[in-house]
């Protein structure tokens, strides 16, 4: 019988974390392409624009007025998804129209003064206060809300709204759906294996390098998770055991913002454009779980990037994928692959060289 080979022939993997499966498609990568080319992104942005509210000095819709911040700044969210105060839903004894309390604070935090800069780009000190603004807003929304989601959604095509550099903070008193289940997989995973999952499951990666690690640092290590759903998913994940991104000490914060900086390069070169992704933190929930163990969890980065074969060719999550399981075609080693013999140097900068 012929043998099994990850790069030729369809099987299904396991995602731990998310307690579920992604189906493996590496002979149908070579498969033509026609469907729907997005618009390549206009990339140039202008430093200033007197009309977006995310610049500093500007009068947002709200009619608040931006400080001239001259690093990062933070606001709360003028179209918030989730508000702090408000009654609850009523109790309900019926299993089929069950609601709960949803009550929050949605911030956004702008990373530079200036809208033609994204993290990549940005130097590493700028990207190092970065780093501390999202600890610093963990610590105070992770006071009294559950889950605090830091997320950054780049480029249009996912999503995001305004070009300036900046993300999300969305805190909850809920533990939504993904932490949710990475809180039960890791604390079972832990009490059967001993270990936490992700600690555990990053010594493998490293015993493999050659497989799906990307870049390595003294205290971070970017993979391509060999579970990994989209075309060029990655994860970061420190060196040590670490909880939250707050407690992170002031050399791993230095080398995260170098990491990050490199990392976002590797990504921007991949097709020569401001590489659009939805990215974010995932640690132990805070709130009242601040006292409770939450030795299973591990601090982790995802970042989810829509591009497929170019700039302008983008994965859909359709289909199979809506109605079964999610799929891929190329392998994670394949995109891992890709992604490790580009260019260290930005694009932009190349004739700095
Ligand atoms: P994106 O990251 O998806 O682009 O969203 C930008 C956020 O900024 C969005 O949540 C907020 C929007 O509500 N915003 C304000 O709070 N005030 C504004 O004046 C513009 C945008």
């Amino acid at each position: 019988m012929e043998k099994f080979s990850a790069s030729e022939h369809p099987h299904l993997r396991y995602n731990p974390l998310r307690d579920d499966w992604v189906v493996v498609s590496p002979h149908r990568a070579k498969r033509p392409w026609q469907g729907q080319v997005e618009k390549k992104a206009v990339e140039d942005v202008p430093r200033h624009d007197p009309k977006n509210p995310l610049c500093p000095g500007v009068t947002r819709p709200s009619g608040q007025v931006n400080p001239d911040y001259k690093n990062t700044f933070i606001f709360d969210n003028d179209f918030p998804a989730l508000l702090p105060g408000g009654p609850d839903p009523p109790k309900s004894d019926d299993p089929l129209f069950q609601a709960a309390p949803a009550h929050g604070n949605c911030r956004v935090i702008c990373f530079h003064p200036w809208s033609d800069l994204t993290l990549p780009l940005m130097e590493v000190a700028d990207i190092r206060i970065v780093i501390d603004t999202w600890a610093n807003e963990m610590v105070n929304l992770g006071k009294v809300n559950t889950w605090v989601q830091i997320f950054e959604n780049r480029g249009a095509v996912m999503g995001c709204s305004n070009p300036h550099p900046h993300c999300q903070v969305w805190a909850s008193s809920f533990l939504p759906n993904e932490p949710s289940v990475k809180h039960r997989t890791q604390k079972d995973f832990k009490e059967k294996y001993g270990k936490p999952m992700l600690v555990d499951y990053l010594e493998k990666e490293l015993a493999k390098k050659d497989e799906r690690v990307l870049l390595e640092s003294a205290h971070w290590v970017w993979l391509v998770p060999y579970w990994a759903t989209w075309p060029f998913e990655t994860m970061l994940l420190p060196r040590r055991h670490v909880l939250r991104l707050q407690d992170l000490t002031d050399d791993e914060k230095n080398d995260l913002a170098q990491m990050m900086k490199n990392l976002l390069t590797i990504y921007d070169n991949l097709f020569e454009v401001s590489f659009p992704y939805s990215m974010g933190w995932h640690g132990a929930p805070t709130g009242t779980y601040l006292e409770e163990d939450c030795s299973h969890w591990q601090l982790h980065a995802l970042f989810y990037p829509p591009l497929l074969r170019s700039a302008t060719v983008k994965k859909f999550m359709v289909g199979y994928e809506m109605l079964a399981s999610s799929q891929r075609d190329m392998t994670a080693e394949q995109a891992a692959d890709r992604l490790k013999a580009l260019p260290r140097v930005h694009y932009k900068h190349k004739s700095d060289q």
